[in-house]
């Protein structure tokens, strides 16, 4: 069958079962976006790129497959880099189709150019520069392996406006072959029964869980190893949700503004059993002092992860579902009584006492707890980034895994918003709510006309403290209270902004008013954002400063 390369594309992608795209359209993707009219792809247009991008990796994250955007040449393109190097930290399966100026003008500073394939490389799993029609269904099939298989990731196809115009004979192959790209998937059995033997031998093991454990589906079987060896778990930010909160043997998330239980049991573990986890520094704190008793098991797809950043005793590749399953079946009960009498003594929780400051502010904390309690913890959770992302990770109780969807590696403002989007699109049933910050919020602010023009009845609940929270925290404690342009003198009035779009706005000042907002929001069909005044001094603890060893927190209450 003869097809141009734009309808080659769309054909592809309704092969691969993809029936959502996120875009933004522009000259050099004209032909591809005039494609879509024949075909059944739901296309989603953003009001910006990163919005689109964002929005298909929050897609991604809930749905379990890759998330596909579209974008034009040059400044459509690298609108996209945060967003791609985003995906890239957190590992999200991406296929980015971006246009490029036709083949003969490639390298000659064309209107709209840039070179999207260098520019990404970095930040990609892989990329393409298509430049023969004839490879173009191969180099689709292949993106979309790549993207899902393995370590996940974003990949780019870059495709020259001509070649989006030219005909030429499709055939999507059935499979791939990539020489030199052959993920591991089941683990070496050698290194199982070391792992096994380990675990047995241990008195004082931990389990740190990371985003692996979700995204290959491991949690069942995590939960399992648990339960049966009577190991504690500890789950980091990207992880959250991939062990039951609720769970005894649940010690909260580890490191810069993790748990007092979850810092204490890895500084004195006996065995790490490090499951899908990167090692971060904003997990180990100072390296040197990290674990430093600790065996160490590493188990991830990505052999480079592995003694990346610390000394790994028994590695082992592959996929994570697989290994623990057969780890499972050579599994006994372990004697760690003494071990789980010891954690239980650590807090496991950051409590909340006050829903209001001695001034009446409201407390940002305590607007989270009351989210978590008011939707008895099913709701759907994008955040932004900032002291509100911590509070969520710490205050919002995750019982499921793909119950949050945070940017965790980049650290990137303004992704929450439009990754709700993506979220309420995979999840149209769902109740979703996204949890900003006013400064966030700002940066992806345009996203009110994609909500609302596709009718996703997004709860989005913005912690305004008037400020850049995070920074000012850090201002305060290791900057002696100058607080350098992190403290915004005029900010907007939310409530109408959400009006003049068409969303319904809510200012809430009163800490009595919260459960009525958040009550009164959840009745409504469609969107609502939901500006809550907050106390601008509140600060994230429990806290341990950079490259500090983990169990030396900042605070001395334990708590607010
Ligand atoms: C794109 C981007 N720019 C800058 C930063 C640095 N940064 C980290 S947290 C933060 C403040 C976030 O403020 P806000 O969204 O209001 O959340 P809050 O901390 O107040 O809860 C900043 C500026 C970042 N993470 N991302």
């Amino acid at each position: 069958m003869k097809l141009k390369g734009s309808e080659m594309l769309i054909a592809a992608l309704e092969k691969e079962g993809i029936d959502t795209v996120f875009g933004y359209p522009g000259g050099a993707v004209l032909t591809l976006y005039d494609s879509l009219h024949q075909s059944s792809l739901k296309h989603i247009l953003a009001r910006h790129e990163q919005g689109a991008i964002h929005a298909a990796d929050g897609y991604a994250r809930i749905a379990g497959k890759p998330g596909v955007v579209f974008a034009t040449s040059g400044p459509g393109a690298t609108n996209l880099v945060t967003g791609i190097a985003n995906a890239h930290m957190d590992s999200v399966p991406l296929v980015i189709i971006t246009g490029q100026v036709p083949t003969f003008l490639i390298g000659t500073d064309a209107f709209q150019e840039a070179d999207i394939t260098g520019i990404s490389i970095p930040i990609v799993k892989h990329n393409y520069l298509v430049k023969d029609i004839r490879e173009l269904p191969r180099i689709i099939k292949e993106a979309f392996h790549l993207a899902s298989t393995g370590r996940p990731g974003p990949v780019l196809i870059d495709l020259p406006k001509d070649l989006q115009e030219q005909k030429g004979e499709f055939v999507y192959p059935e499979e791939v072959d990539i020489p030199g790209y052959k993920p591991n998937l089941e683990g070496h059995p050698g290194q199982i029964t070391r792992a096994v033997k380990a675990i047995q031998k241990a008195r004082s093991p931990v389990i740190l869980g990371g985003g692996g454990i979700v995204r290959s589906g491991a949690n069942s079987e995590i939960k399992q190893i648990a339960q049966q060896g009577k190991i504690p778990v500890i789950l980091t930010l990207m992880g959250l949700g991939a062990f039951p909160a609720s769970d005894p043997l649940y010690l909260g998330m580890p490191g810069m503004h993790g748990t007092r239980a979850a810092n204490y049991a890895l500084m004195e573990a006996d065995l790490i059993i490090a499951v899908g986890v990167r090692f971060d520094d904003r997990v180990t704190g100072k390296l040197e002092s990290f674990a430093s008793q600790a065996k160490v098991i590493h188990i991830d797809i990505d052999p480079v992860e592995i003694g990346k950043n610390i000394v790994v005793d028994i590695p082992i590749v592959g996929d994570l579902k697989r290994v623990t399953k057969s780890l499972l079946a050579k599994l006994k009960p372990g004697d760690t009584i003494n071990w789980i009498e010891k954690v239980n003594q650590w807090d496991k929780t950051v409590p909340i006492k006050e829903s209001a400051s001695k001034e009446g502010r409201i407390k940002p904390q305590w607007v989270i707890k009351k989210i978590c309690e008011i939707t008895e913890g099913k709701a759907l959770v994008a955040t932004d980034v900032g002291q509100h992302q911590m509070w969520t990770a710490q205050h919002y109780r995750f019982e499921k895994p793909r119950g949050l969807v945070t940017s965790g590696g980049l650290g990137t403002m303004g992704f929450g918003f439009p990754a709700a989007l993506g979220v309420q699109v995979a999840c149209p049933q769902d109740t979703v709510f996204c949890i900003s910050g006013d400064g966030s919020f700002q940066m992806n602010i345009q996203e009110l006309a994609t909500m609302v023009g596709n009718r996703l009845p997004i709860k989005i609940a913005i912690m305004n403290n008037r400020c850049l929270g995070m920074v000012r925290q850090w201002q305060e404690l290791f900057y002696q209270k100058r607080y350098s342009h992190s403290i915004f003198e005029d900010p907007p009035d939310f409530a109408k902004i959400a009006d003049a779009y068409g969303a319904k706005g809510m200012k809430i000042e009163e800490p009595e008013e919260v459960e009525k907002a958040l009550h009164e929001a959840l009745q409504v069909e469609g969107p609502v954002v939901m500006d809550f005044r907050v106390d601008p001094w509140e600060n994230v603890f429990p806290m341990v400063a950079p490259n500090q060893p983990i169990s030396k927190f900042m605070d001395k209450g334990g708590g607010q």
